[in-house]
C-alpha cells in the first residue's frame, strides 16, 4: 500500500465560505476516463454540503466546481448532508448520504437521490427526488450495491453497531433489513463497523472496504470480500486493518485519529481508496489488488517464487 505522496489531495479553502473548515470523505466513480469525486465540505456555518472535483489520473485534481453541488433541503436534513457514497447503475448515479437534522426526535438518517450521467457530464446538478428509505431511523454509512441482483436494489447501511443490508425494487419500499457484519471483540473493529466505499465487483466476489472503530475511538479501514451472487455473505474479512492513522494529517485535525472512506475506484489492477484524514482533509491510498485479496496474494507470491527459482 502506498499513501499518495501528494496527500492531502484536497484541503479546506479559507477563501470559500462553504468549504473553509473541512473537506473530506469523498464518494467516487470512474466515468469517461476520469474519477469524479463528491466530497463532504464544512464551512463557517458548520453545515455539511457536497462539493465536486475530478481527476484524470485519480490522484491529482484537475477540476473543482466552485459551488456546492448538493446542499441540505428541508427539515429532515437542515443540519447537513454528510458522507456521500456514489453507485453507478445503468445510466444513473445514485448518491446515498447521511441526512442530519436538528430535531429532538431525529438526529440523522439515510438520504438517497440520483443524477443522470448526462447531467453529471454537463455539470448540471438537478438531482432527482430525495428519499429517506427508513424514515427517522437512526442510520448512516449507506450505499447501493452498484448492480441490480435478481431484480432488486441492495442497500448497505449501518444500524449501530453493525453493517446491515436491505432490498427494494423501487427504492421506496425496503424489506429484509438484516445485519451482515458485526464488530469483533478485542479487535481494531470492536465497537462499530460501517461500509467505506460501495462494494467493487472483482472475479472473487465483491470487494468491500469498511471502517472499524475501537475503544479509543480510532477509525481504521479493513477489507472484506462478499459473495458474488449473494453479497450479504461475507466470505473473507481481514484480521488486520489495511489503513490506520499514522501521518500528521490523519492524527491531528477536527476529529483526531481518523481514516474514513466513502469511495474507491479500481483502475487496472490498482485500487485507489479515497479517505478523509482526521475529518479535515481528503487523501488517497493506492493498493495493488493482490494486497487486498488473499488468493491473489497467494498467486502473486507463487509467481514471484517461481521467477526467483529460474
Ligand atoms: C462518522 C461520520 C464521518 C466521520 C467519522 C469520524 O460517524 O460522522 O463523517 O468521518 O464519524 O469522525
Amino acid at each position: 500500500m502506498k499513501r499518495f505522496r501528494g496527500n492531502p489531495i484536497l484541503k479546506p479553502d479559507p477563501h470559500s465560505s462553504w468549504e473553509a473548515r473541512q473537506v473530506f470523505n469523498a464518494g467516487a466513480i470512474y466515468l469517461k476516463d476520469k474519477v469524479h469525486l463528491f466530497y463532504r465540505a464544512i464551512g463557517h456555518d458548520r453545515i455539511s454540503r457536497i462539493g465536486y472535483a475530478t481527476s484524470s489520473d485519480g490522484l491529482n485534481l484537475d477540476f473543482k466546481f466552485k459551488h456546492p453541488v448538493f446542499s441540505p433541503s428541508g427539515d429532515e436534513e437542515a443540519d447537513g448532508c454528510e458522507d456521500p457514497r456514489l453507485s453507478l447503475i445503468n445510466d444513473k448515479v445514485y448518491m446515498a448520504y447521511t441526512a442530519v437534522a436538528n430535531l429532538t426526535y431525529l438526529r440523522f438518517q439515510i438520504g438517497l437521490t440520483s443524477l443522470d450521467v448526462e447531467k453529471l457530464n454537463r455539470n448540471e446538478w438537478s438531482w432527482g427526488p430525495r428519499f429517506y428509505p427508513f424514515p427517522r431511523m437512526r442510520d448512516k454509512d449507506a450505499a447501493l450495491l452498484p448492480k441490480i441482483l435478481n431484480g432488486e436494489y441492495m442497500l448497505f447501511h449501518r444500524v449501530e453497531p453493525d453493517i446491515c443490508v436491505a432490498y427494494s425494487d423501487d427504492l421506496i419500499q425496503w424489506w429484509d433489513i438484516k445485519s451482515v457484519m458485526t464488530p469483533r471483540p478485542k479487535s481494531w473493529d470492536s465497537i462499530k463497523v460501517g461500509i467505506g466505499a460501495p462494494p467493487i465487483e472483482v472475479s472473487e466476489g465483491w470487494l468491500l472496504i469498511y471502517h472499524g472503530v475501537d475503544y479509543n475511538k480510532v477509525y481504521r479501514l479493513g477489507v472484506a470480500i462478499l459473495d458474488k451472487n449473494n453479497p450479504e455473505h461475507v466470505i473473507y474479512r481481514s484480521d488486520k486493518p489495511i489503513l490506520e492513522p499514522r501521518e500528521e494529517y490523519e492524527k491531528y485535525g477536527a476529529v483526531p485519529n481518523v481514516v474514513f472512506s466513502c469511495g474507491a475506484v479500481l483502475l487496472d489492477d490498482q485500487i485507489i481508496v479515497y479517505y478523509g484524514g482526521a475529518d479535515t482533509v481528503l487523501c488517497a491510498a493506492i493498493y495493488d489488488i493482490s494486497e487486498l485479496i488473499p488468493s491473489r496474494f497467494e498467486e502473486k507470491y507463487l509467481l514471484e517464487a517461481k521467477i526467483c527459482q529460474t
